[in-house]
């Protein structure tokens, strides 16, 4: 179970508190805080206890921060959003959670923030730091409720290759690293669509890859087998590189 408390006292300096205010005066969003008492033991465990990976001065931040992968989306429904600057976009919340969610941008950039300066390290062989600026995935799922049963997050992306959508996939462990954040910023300015407008994943102990642009939906799962391939990922499925990109 993670309190509200728990998630704090764990955060690492830089957090930014700013919007935390805002959130309490919401009896609502209080409430739901204050249930978070829904993911388990284990991994109230783990986000305490867990390296972090390294921050950088502003002043190392690359002047230019390549785009990989898909850097357009052509999905309809994705567009129609773009064009309205995702103002009536949610984030969908669901599957072994306790309270499925619809987030709108509104909703993450009121959630306590999290600002940190890190290494991209792209599979490909290139680098990048760079500013993200987000809510912890931490305090989303405990908004959500995680079921005991859940063991990872997958993250359904509005883009594809040909007919197969991107998605990627991480575990609790990952998932509630205080460094995992849902990055609606980039070097102080919101995502652009070659970043993955309008929310990414930072999962910063790990490759390239793994953060996944245009995140539409995450989804709770006991199992990563009933996913597209069977294998928690995009470049996992087509056989190019392993689930756990650890670095
Ligand atoms: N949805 C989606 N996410 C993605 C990709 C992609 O093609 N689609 N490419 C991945 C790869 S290989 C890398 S290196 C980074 C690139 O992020 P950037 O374009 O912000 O540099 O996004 C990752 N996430
Ligand atoms: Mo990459």
């Amino acid at each position: 179970m993670i309190s509200r408390r728990g998630l704090i006292a764990a955060a690492p300096a830089g957090l930014l508190l700013a919007g935390c205010d805002r959130l309490n005066r919401s009896a609502g969003w209080r409430a739901m805080l204050e249930s978070g008492e829904d993911l388990h033991k284990g991994a109230q465990r783990l986000l305490g206890g867990d390296a972090l990976a390294r921050e950088f001065r502003p002043d190392q931040m690359s002047p230019v921060f390549r785009m990989n992968g898909n850097t357009s989306v052509a999905d309809p429904v994705y567009r129609a959003h773009a064009a309205q600057g995702f103002a009536q976009w949610a984030l969908a919340v669901d599957g072994l959670v306790r309270r499925p969610l619809r987030l709108p941008l509104s909703a993450l950039k009121a959630m306590p923030q999290r600002r940190q300066i890190t290494r991209h390290d792209c599979v490909e062989g290139w680098s990048a730091i760079g500013q993200w600026q987000g809510p912890q995935l931490a305090g989303v799922l405990a908004l959500a409720g995680v079921l005991p049963a859940a063991r990872y997050a997958v993250f359904h992306c509005a883009d594809s290759f040909g007919t197969r959508p991107y998605y990627e996939s991480i575990d609790l462990h990952d998932a509630l690293h205080p460094q995992t954040i849902l990055a609606w910023a980039m070097n102080g300015a919101p995502l652009s669509e070659g970043h993955g407008a309008p929310l990414r994943l930072r999962v910063e102990r790990q490759l390239g890859y793994k953060h996944a642009k245009f995140v539409m939906r995450i989804e709770l799962a006991d199992s990563l087998a009933r996913f597209y391939g069977g294998k928690g990922g995009y470049w996992e499925d087509a056989g190019a590189y392993a689930w756990y990109a650890g670095i």
